[in-house]
């Protein structure tokens, strides 16, 4: 498993460690090849340097397998004059508007720490962030039967199967009023359908008289019924911290993956790959899962 995200403590580390990427004959890197030559093959964070008015400016890129870059922005960006986007939709908002793996600072308390995310920029108008995507033709290469300390801090990987962590998710939501969609495809052959929720919170971990991670979610429309409803003001359960309203059971372990349960789900979006509790059930409806996303966008509309 690749790290896909990381915390400001990090990146002083590898601030502080960068003479060890330099190269042999004491230049500075300038990018993922000179990083890779100096022989540091590991998919990470490092840290490379720009000439700017002949001024050297230590900058921090993540290099993949490919040596693809990904740069980190600073408070401003340099290079594009942009300023620190918090999510998806404000990335489109400055012209980014290409989707796949990108950066934001969602942290309100400390908006100088950036997050590897994956970005939507194309279904229902774009500008979603990716919280969830599950996706059985990944070979279920994330496991999701995890702790509350693991869903709180997210796993998986950004270009696979990941969770974001219900950190980020209360920090995205938290700011704004926002809206949820939850595409899925089935395992069968009734196809693809979504689920959309104008309304969507997940409160902090600690919260006065709250339980953990506290989901709220409403107005919904879309093509698959409304199946999430039902775990609206739950607090979050895991296979180590039984939050449901099951009294005999632990739902997230015998489901096998975190969630709101209540008693226990209609829907279970975490649940592993090619059972019947990866699922999406409603009034409506029942759909066993072949792939789901969740992602998340500020609300256009009051
Ligand atoms: C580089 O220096 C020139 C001349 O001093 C200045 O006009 C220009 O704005 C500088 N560029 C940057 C990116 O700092
Ligand atoms: C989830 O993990 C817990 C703890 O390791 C385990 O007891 C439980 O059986 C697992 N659930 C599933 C469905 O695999
Ligand atoms: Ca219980």
């Amino acid at each position: 498993m690749k790290l896909t995200y990381f915390i400001l403590g990090l990146l002083a580390l590898v601030i502080s460690d960068a003479s060890e990427h330099q190269a042999e004959d004491g230049s500075s890197p300038r990018n993922c090849q000179d990083i890779r030559e100096n022989g540091f093959v590991e998919v990470g964070h490092y840290v490379v340097y720009n000439t700017v008015n002949n001024t050297e400016e230590a900058i921090m890129i993540y290099c993949d397998e490919k040596d693809g870059m990904l740069q980190l922005m600073d408070k401003e960006d340099r290079t594009a004059g942009r300023s620190a986007a918090r999510n998806c939709k404000e990335l489109q908002d400055q012209g980014i508007s290409n989707d796949g793996v990108n950066i934001i600072y969602p942290f309100p308390d400390h908006p100088e720490t950036p997050l590897l995310v994956l970005c939507d920029q194309t279904t229902q108008g774009g500008g979603w962030t990716v919280i969830l995507r599950r996706d059985d033709s990944y070979d279920a290469l994330t496991d999701f039967n995890r702790t509350f300390e693991e869903y709180a801090a997210g796993f998986g990987d950004v270009n696979y199967d990941f969770y974001i962590g219900n950190e980020v998710i209360h920090a995205l939501t938290d700011s704004s009023l926002n809206e949820l969609l939850i595409p899925i495809d089935d395992t069968g052959t009734v196809g693809s359908g979504y689920a959309h929720y104008q309304y969507f919170h997940v409160a902090a971990r600690y919260e006065w008289n709250l339980p953990p991670y506290k989901m709220g979610i409403g107005l919904y429309e879309g093509t698959i019924g409304d199946g999430l409803q039902w775990h609206s003001g739950m607090g979050f359960s895991t296979t180590d911290q039984d939050n449901d309203e099951n009294d005999d059971d632990n739902c997230a372990a015998d489901w096998g993956g975190g969630g709101w349960y209540r008693d226990c789900a209609t829907v279970c979006l975490t649940c592993p790959y090619g059972t019947y509790f990866f699922s999406w059930w409603s009034k409506d409806s029942y759909w066993e899962l072949s792939k789901a996303q969740m992602m998340v966008r500020p609300s256009s509309s009051t």
